[in-house]
């Protein structure tokens, strides 16, 4: 009856239908099931039992699981799922029963679960309410890729302790390298009015594990600490409570000197820490169980314990010890600075290895992925493993600044899997040394209707969670059950789907950044190519700085005979990259400066390889445009063509990337291309004269 209804509805209001897809609904679409899936859903009525009286009684947690539950099920099955208390169950024998017991201790606490097949259908079991959130959300995954009720059974506990979201918002709504409209967060409303919208965030954080969540930028207004910016936060904590969720604040180092009335904030200045221990008092009296502090000190411009002779230990220090037990400050080692002549993939581990051991116990120090800034490709950081006396949180960026921000196509999965499973030398993959602490991502959320930019671009989110609750997930099996929640479970579509999204960043590397090439995107806000940029006062800003490209050769010397950041890595794992003609040529040009016509172990000379690359990159959006339009008519029509138009852009731009760069290395090398080999299509000329001041994000 309900079914024939949604039918009828549906053909009612076709302009409702096409608005259900339009990308809103993320992950959890929960699209009607068919054949065996379908049939042992609907085999009884469903219910789903939650627990009264014991430990428990009515829990907002456990409530948000058995709504979802009940909203899941309802749609994967197409029927109307009840709700039952405690003993219900026991006087409705005809139907098949999912319970919900949150309070059983052999499960681990911090959210782990287990999901039981059970006489009465199946059970989910977790020590804290929490778990039971997870565990639904886990079952609702399984049901939602086309798995059997009657198959599913796993048990899982988090791999990490914190998995954080890092929204760089601003209090003005501007979100910096923000490719999906403004903030989420309405600042200017809140507390007052607090949308559905952040409900809904909180949901999919949730449904995917991620318990932790800066609210602003990292370049951190002083603001966000004011008393009216507290309130408005709590009213964010107390709605993402039952989701699990702790909030934290980018904190401004010179804050008592900004919006606190002293001169200073010397972290030894006693006023200064009692202003510190005040405002976290203030906080915890609004927000009991606020995390705590995420702080860029003495980087790119930021105030820092540096501006008064100290060390960042002493800064994070003084900060851990105003929050207390109650809370843990997150020190960012993305740190260089214009003054230090050294190599800038050398300075943040010059800096922070000598630290280690001295940071306060409640201090974590939040690593990018790579040494220099989010590239397309770099090798790990070299503080990972290097600093077995502090705990060290892996920062990935799930904002695309330097990966064709929301139009390009790029599935990071695979870039984080890459760092993960590193050996680091230390007797540690870098996945292992980040346990005592977890992983943070840059968002990439925004006010767009999608929350992302591009429909492609969830699945970025979507995988850092996964990937922060279980790094030991492969890109594969991320993208195939994004892909099958998102878009089809039909097992065509996934394949070829989860076989695009997996290629997809390694194009995006080859044509713009090959052979380990980095950071030659324009400069500021990053977005085309500009690696003739050379004139920008401080010599990091320029990419002519990362390439160092001349008439001869191409390439960063960072062996032993130039800046010798290799010995930054354990022996074991720099003597991967130490030979050229031996190593992965993924990194060839990170660690090396070449000649041109260096030849590689097949005898193709490094100039013809680069264009090869080139190439390679432009062809392979050609490949997954093939793949995209021959899926067309397989999903909703509207979500196809969004992409469809992104590809065309990615396209385009892939084009771009390759014919700037190609001209610009000519006009070095004076090399003819090789046969074959389509000249660029406009003069070198053409591409410097380029200028997008209006571009987004920066
Ligand atoms: C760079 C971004 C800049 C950030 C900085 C950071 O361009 O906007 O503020 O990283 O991580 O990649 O602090």
């Amino acid at each position: 009856m309900l079914q024939a209804l949604l039918v009828l509805l549906a053909v009612a209001l076709p302009a409702a239908t096409a608005r259900a897809e339009d990308g809103y609904r993320l992950w959890l679409r929960y699209a009607p099931l068919e054949g065996p899936a379908l049939a042992d859903l609907t085999r009884r009525p469903l219910a789903v039992q939650i627990p009264v009286g014991g430990a428990i009684p009515d829990n907002p947690t456990i409530r948000a699981a058995a709504d979802e539950l009940q909203k899941g099920l309802s749609s994967l099955s197409g029927r109307q799922v009840s709700l039952m208390k405690g003993h219900d169950a026991e006087t409705r024998a005809d139907h098949a029963i999912i319970r919900l017991h949150c309070a059983r201790s052999e499960i681990a606490a911090g959210g782990a679960f287990s999901i039981r097949q059970s006489s009465r259908g199946l059970d989910i079991l977790a020590s804290e309410p929490i778990g039971c959130l997870y565990g639904s959300f886990s079952l609702l995954r399984a049901l939602s890729e086309g798995m059997r009720l009657s198959d599913i059974g796993r048990s899982e506990a988090p791999r990490y302790p914190l998995r954080m979201l890092n929204h760089w918002d601003n209090p003005d709504g501007s979100v910096e390298r923000g490719y999906a409209g403004s903030s989420i967060f309405d600042w200017w409303k809140l507390p007052d009015h607090l949308d559905q919208w952040m409900i809904d965030y909180a949901r999919a954080n949730a449904s995917i594990g991620i318990n932790g969540v800066v609210v602003n930028n990292v370049n951190a207004s002083a603001m966000m600490l004011e008393p009216r910016y507290i309130a408005r936060l709590k009213r964010l904590a107390d709605a993402w409570r039952p989701y699990g969720i702790r909030v934290y604040l980018s904190a401004r180092f010179s804050a008592p000197r900004d919006i606190g009335g002293l001169e200073t904030a010397d972290p030894f200045d006693p006023r200064v820490a009692a202003w510190w221990k005040d405002k976290a008092d203030e906080i915890y009296a609004a927000i009991p169980d606020f995390g705590g502090f995420l702080v860029k000190a003495n980087s790119e411009g930021q105030p820092g314990p540096g501006d008064y002779g100290r060390t960042h230990a002493d800064g994070a220090n003084m900060l851990a010890h105003a929050l207390g037990p109650r809370g843990t400050v997150i020190w960012r080692a993305f740190v260089y600075s214009e003054h230090d002549e050294a190599d800038r993939a050398r300075q943040a581990f010059a800096e922070f290895a000598p630290l280690d051991g001295q940071f306060a116990d409640n201090v974590i120090l939040q690593v990018k992925n790579g040494p220099i800034d989010f590239q397309p490709r770099e090798p790990f950081h070299p503080l990972f493993g290097a600093m077995p006396d502090t705990r060290v949180m892996l920062e990935t960026q799930i904002t695309k600044e330097y990966l064709g921000f929301s139009t390009h196509l790029a599935f990071l999965a695979p870039m984080w899997k890459e760092v993960l499973d590193a050996p680091t030398g230390h007797g540690k993959t870098v996945a292992e040394a980040i346990a005592p602490a977890g992983m943070a991502g840059v968002a990439n959320i925004g006010s767009d209707r999608n929350w992302s930019g591009s429909h492609f671009d969830q699945a970025n989110w979507y995988a850092f969670g996964r990937l922060a609750w279980d790094p030991s997930l492969s890109a594969e099996q991320l993208a195939r059950e994004w892909a099958a929640q998102t878009w089809s479970r039909e097992e065509g579509f996934v394949a070829d789907i989860s076989a695009m999204m997996l290629g997809s960043r390694e194009i995006v590397a080859d044509y713009m950044t090959p052979l380990g090439l980095a950071h030659l995107m324009a400069t500021g806000h990053h977005y085309g190519p500009a690696p003739w940029v050379c004139d920008l006062p401080r010599p990091e800003w320029n990419p002519c700085y990362y390439h160092r490209a001349d008439r001869q050769g191409i390439g960063f010397d960072r062996t032993p005979g130039g800046s010798n950041a290799l010995a930054d890595y354990a022996p074991i794992a720099a003597a991967r990259w130490a030979d050229p003609d031996r190593m992965d040529s993924r990194y060839l040009l990170w660690f090396h400066h070449l000649p041109w016509d260096w030849t590689f172990p097949d005898g193709t000379s490094l100039w013809q390889t680069l264009v090869q690359r080139y190439d390679a990159g432009v062809a392979g959006v050609a490949q997954m445009q093939q793949v995209w339009a021959g899926h067309e008519g397989e999903i909703d029509a509207r979500r196809h063509a969004d992409v469809a138009d992104f590809l065309k852009i990615q396209r385009r731009e892939a084009q771009w990337w390759r014919d700037a760069s190609i001209a610009y290395w000519q006009s070095l090398n004076s090399l003819p291309l090789p046969d074959g080999t389509r000249p660029p299509a406009r003069s070198l000329g053409h591409y410097r004269a380029l200028s997008f001041p209006e571009a987004p994000g920066n």
